[in-house]
């Protein structure tokens, strides 16, 4: 089996869910209490991944859980120093979250015009004010992988989220 090590760096506004994703996938834990990360909070997961031809693949998956930064914050540039993929956290329940997607879009781009991004709309157990036209969306930006609402909560397509972004990775 081919092994990989790959990075993935989650990015998005304060409070979006950013921390309760990566360690709803990492640890299966959820909590209520609101703890702000202050710089970066990097978790490991070991995950085997298989293709449709059946191909397998061994990564080690290094998820970078960055301070959120709101309207005009910048995540310092050489966190996404060596970095594979993204994931842009966006909350459900607050549509301010979204306007800021530009700038969290503009953060990849100026990195890499090419890196393969996904969209989590996070919360979903909650009641939804956030729409994002994703068949436009995705037109425009071929490397958007997808966009899905996910809730670390209830453990709704976080798996999914985390499996699709890291098979972008390696296929
Ligand atoms: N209802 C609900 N609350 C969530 C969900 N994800 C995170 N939260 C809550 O939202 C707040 C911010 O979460 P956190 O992961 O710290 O956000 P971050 O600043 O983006 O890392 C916390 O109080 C979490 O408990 C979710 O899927 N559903
Ligand atoms: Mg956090």
């Amino acid at each position: 089996m081919k092994k990989y090590i790959k990075k993935i760096l989650i990015i998005g506004n304060h409070g979006v869910g950013k921390t309760s994703l990566a360690t709803r996938y990492v640890e299966n834990k959820f909590s209520d209490a609101y703890l702000s990360t202050i710089g970066v909070n990097i978790m490991k997961k070991n995950i085997i991944l298989s293709d449709h031809d059946g191909n397998m693949a061994a990564v080690a998956l290094m998820l970078w859980d960055v301070e959120g930064t709101n309207k005009n914050q910048n995540i310092p540039l050489h966190y996404a120093k060596g970095c594979n993929a993204f994931i842009v956290v966006v909350d459900a329940t607050r549509p301010q979250t979204l306007e800021n997607l530009q700038q969290h879009l503009d953060y990849i781009h100026n990195f890499d015009v090419a890196i393969p991004f996904i969209i989590a709309i996070n919360k979903s157990d909650l009641e939804s004010v956030v729409t994002l036209e994703s068949v436009a969306f995705k037109r425009k930006y071929s490397n958007c992988v997808d966009i899905i609402k996910t809730s670390a909560k209830e453990d709704d397509n976080v798996e999914k989220l985390f499996t699709l972004i890291t098979k972008r990775t390696v296929w």
